[in-house]
């Protein structure tokens, strides 16, 4: 997995998987096709999540899909990740180079400006949001808006995510903004059946 060359990234959230083994419903998505998957669990004490982190890379490996692990450097390496998503708490890019030179390293954003210092540091991509208004982050503020996606875009030659309150039918609509792709919490992971809404993602997105 040497680039984010993939268009959707699944980003976890162990809460809203209706009770079912957040391991089993990535695995379940990952055979119906997707390639990225971002293990978040912001509030899980770090044994636990190093445990989940190893399950993810397991099923990852498996069928050759990246996986990436939000903000804890350590746990990226013990496990093996292809990369880190970073949040703005987290040390500077250059810093994360220097500690693990073979991690491909995306950057949380919210505005243009921090998309271009991130661009500038080093970010491998941007993940930049809340494009719609999403439950799980109404701490981001308002949602951005599609226009706001398309000045990031202009503002940075890296790969941009859209991400927040993603769904299928509003692809079309990042996608001409300029996003590369779309990073997606709960469109897939409430789903009834997430493998179904998976390819219908990859089906949109036309690619992994
Ligand atoms: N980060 P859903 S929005 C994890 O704007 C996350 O940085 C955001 O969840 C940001 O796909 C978000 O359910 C939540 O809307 C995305």
């Amino acid at each position: 997995m040497p680039d984010p060359s993939f268009r959707l990234y699944l980003v976890t959230d162990r809460r809203q998987t209706g009770g079912r083994l957040l391991a089993e419903v990535v695995e379940e998505c990952l055979a119906a096709g997707l390639r990225a998957v971002q293990l978040r669990e912001k509030d899980l004490p770090d044994a636990e999540f190093l445990a989940l982190a190893h399950s993810l890379r397991e099923v990852t490996r498996r069928v050759g899909a990246g996986l990436f692990i939000n903000g804890r450097l350590d746990a990226a390496l013990a496990v093996g990740a292809d990369g880190l998503q970073r949040g703005h708490d987290a040390p500077p890019i250059p810093v994360l180079r220097l500690r693990a030179p073979g991690l491909i390293i995306g950057a949380s954003v919210h505005s243009v400006d921090e998309a271009r210092a991130a661009e500038r540091d080093g970010a491998d991509f941007i993940v930049f949001g809340p494009v719609y208004d999403t439950p799980s982050k109404r701490a981001y503020g308002p949602p951005q808006g599609v226009d706001a996606l398309a000045n990031v875009v202009k503002a940075v030659s890296v790969r941009v995510f859209a991400i927040g309150g993603i769904t299928a039918d509003r692809v079309a609509a990042v996608r001409a903004a300029g996003a590369h792709g779309v990073a997606v919490i709960s469109a897939i992971l409430t789903a009834e059946r997430p493998s179904e809404i998976t390819k219908k993602f990859l089906e949109v997105l036309g690619s992994a």
